[in-house]
């Protein structure tokens, strides 16, 4: 294979740098974009920081730099981004600047430098679905919209069948499931999606979405309260403290290992067949957020109990799980790590870091905002 240019914005984050070793891997040429959010990066350029790629520190913001960094490039990562769907509710401008505009700036750089790149490769979130796919025993599949504030204040955390209410099933979620965006990082994903897809069609530049479900792995941020949440529970038992689970904890979610995710992310790149699409990047499987905090604790080998709160953060939905049967077929994508053995990667990783437990202060912000209950 041809060795290639390849530019990866947010490229000392979690995703951008495991995604940036296996390209160095493979003989391809990196160069990283990122700020180096103190949220993320709270002891500045990460030791992880692969020394053989180029950095930049510039912000997805500033045009300008931007417009330097995408010249001559063969394929871009856009991975940049906010990412905190509680935070989005009360950081909205922020959330629509990085996110929208900084999407909309890599692509106005594109076509200011002439500069078109053979592959784009985006970051999409499967927060853009909102409630997960459904059925009721009785009335058939549902995709319903959000909870009502009523159930959520009497504490039915359940989805309800919208003909008999009673509790829907939860069934893997395939990407022809409309959007119901429930958050404003949800809905900025979703732009970031359209506007990159709408870019590719007109230009004629190849673009593929991913829908990343929730990942875990190494170098997760350790001091994010607002996102990651496998690295939240990790932070909150290394420093003694109960993980705070909204709701009663059995939320299901397909907790996806960053290996699996840098293997679809060399796979869109290498394969055409993906080209235009959006397509779920998961495990397949679900899994309870309780189950998630207990895992990780056994392999830690930390017993504190589990403080399972009876709140509800605003922009959450239930459940939502992958199908992962769309990017298999296109891209022979299959996951290689189970839960169980991802989390004792982890885990020995967690041995050689210093976790900064910030939890405590998110929650506070967010119940400000009255967007905890
Ligand atoms: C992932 C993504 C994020 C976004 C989100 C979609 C990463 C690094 N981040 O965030 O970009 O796409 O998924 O929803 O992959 N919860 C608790 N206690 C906590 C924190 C969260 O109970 O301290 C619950 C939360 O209420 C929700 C579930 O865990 O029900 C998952 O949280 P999330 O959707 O914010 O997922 P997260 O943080 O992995």
């Amino acid at each position: 294979m041809k060795a290639k240019k390849i530019l990866i914005t947010g490229g000392a984050g979690f995703v951008g740098s495991h995604t940036a070793d296996a390209l160095l891997r493979q003989g391809h040429e990196v160069r990283l974009y990122d700020n180096l959010s103190p949220q993320v990066h709270s002891s500045g350029i990460p030791e992880y920081l692969p020394k053989d790629a180029e950095f930049i520190h510039g912000d997805v913001r500033d045009l300008a730099q931007l417009s330097e960094a995408v010249r001559g490039v063969d394929v871009i990562f856009h991975f940049a981004a906010a990412v905190g769907v509680g935070q989005s509710m009360y950081r909205i401008a922020d959330y629509t600047a990085v996110n929208n505009q900084g999407t909309a700036n890599i692509l106005q750089a594109i076509l200011d430098k002439h500069s078109y790149p053979e592959k784009i490769v985006l970051a999409s979130s499967m927060s853009i679905y909102g409630e997960g796919q459904y059925s009721c025993s009785r009335c058939g599949d549902f995709e319903p919209g959000p909870r009502a504030l009523e159930q959520l204040k009497e504490k039915q955390w359940e989805t309800l069948c919208p003909e008999c209410d009673e509790p829907l099933v939860p069934l893997p979620t395939s990407e022809d499931k409309p959007l119901q965006c429930t958050s404003i990082y949800a809905l900025s994903k979703k732009d970031q999606e359209e506007m990159a897809l709408l870019f590719g069609r007109t230009y004629g530049i190849p673009v593929v979405a991913l829908r990343y479900f929730n990942i875990y792995g190494t170098r997760q941020s350790l001091s994010n309260p607002y996102t990651g949440v496998a690295a939240i529970f990790a932070s909150r038992l290394m420093n003694g403290n109960s993980p705070l689970l909204f709701e009663d904890g059995f939320q299901m979610r397909d907790f996806v290992s960053v290996h699996d995710v840098v293997q679809a992310n060399l796979l869109a790149m290498e394969s055409s067949a993906a080209d235009g699409k959006a397509l779920n990047v998961g495990s397949g499987k679900p899994v309870t957020i309780r189950d998630v905090a207990t895992e990780l604790g056994r392999a830690l080998g930390i017993s504190i109990p589990l403080d399972i709160t009876g709140k509800y953060r605003a922009g959450d939905i239930r459940h939502c799980f992958a199908e992962i049967s769309a990017i298999s077929t296109a891209l022979g994508y299959m996951p290689r790590f189970q839960l169980k053995d991802g989390m004792e990667e982890v885990v020995e990783w967690l041995s050689s870091q210093k976790a900064n437990d910030y939890v405590q202060e998110a929650v506070e912000r967010l119940n400000v905002h009255g967007l905890v209950a």
